[in-house]
């Protein structure tokens, strides 16, 4: 099974059980949850891609407005299915073309757009390092036990 990293972002936070609803019953697998405060050292790191962006400061802000939750969500071809349900990155753009993603129906705005997918499974392994550093993605185990856990 592929592996992905959810946020739910500050606005979005009040409806956090609602949007696990969402992701259960779309037959994802919640792995881990944390629920965090950012610094902002924290959020500039994780979206440090866009650090020239003119959204950035914004986005960072936002970001450490208040807890998010993140989580390890699992399922076959999860990073796509997860981008999927989520939505497009522009709340008027999803409201527009896929009224029933989380984006459309909790997002606020471009910035506050309630929830983070990772957008590929290199991009999943380092963004679920960042919020789950101590937590073994792939055990070293040998022989017998290893077929049991081989996931991927
Ligand atoms: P994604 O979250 O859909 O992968 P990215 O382009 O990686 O989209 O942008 C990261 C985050 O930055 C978005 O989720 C959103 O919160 C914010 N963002 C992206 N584009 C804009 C914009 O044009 N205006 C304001 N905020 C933006």
């Amino acid at each position: 099974m592929e592996k992905t990293l959810a946020i739910i972002k500050p606005n979005a936070i009040a409806n956090a059980e609602e949007i696990e609803k969402m992701i259960i019953k779309d037959g994802f697998t919640i792995v881990q949850r944390r629920r965090v405060l950012l610094s902002k050292e924290q959020a500039m790191e994780f979206y440090a891609e866009h650090r020239d962006k003119p959204f950035f400061s914004d986005l960072i802000n936002f970001m450490t407005s208040g807890p998010v939750l993140a989580m390890v969500l699992s399922k076959d071809r999860a990073v796509r299915a997860w981008r999927r349900l989520l939505g497009p990155t522009s709340v008027a753009a999803a409201i527009k073309k896929h009224p029933d993603s989380i984006r459309a129906r909790f997002g606020s705005s471009d910035t506050e757009n309630a929830a983070h997918g990772s957008d590929s499974a290199e991009s999943a392994e380092r963004e679920i390092r960042f919020f789950f550093p101590d937590v073994t993605l792939y055990p070293i185990l040998s022989g017998m036990e290893a077929r049991d856990f081989v996931d991927d």
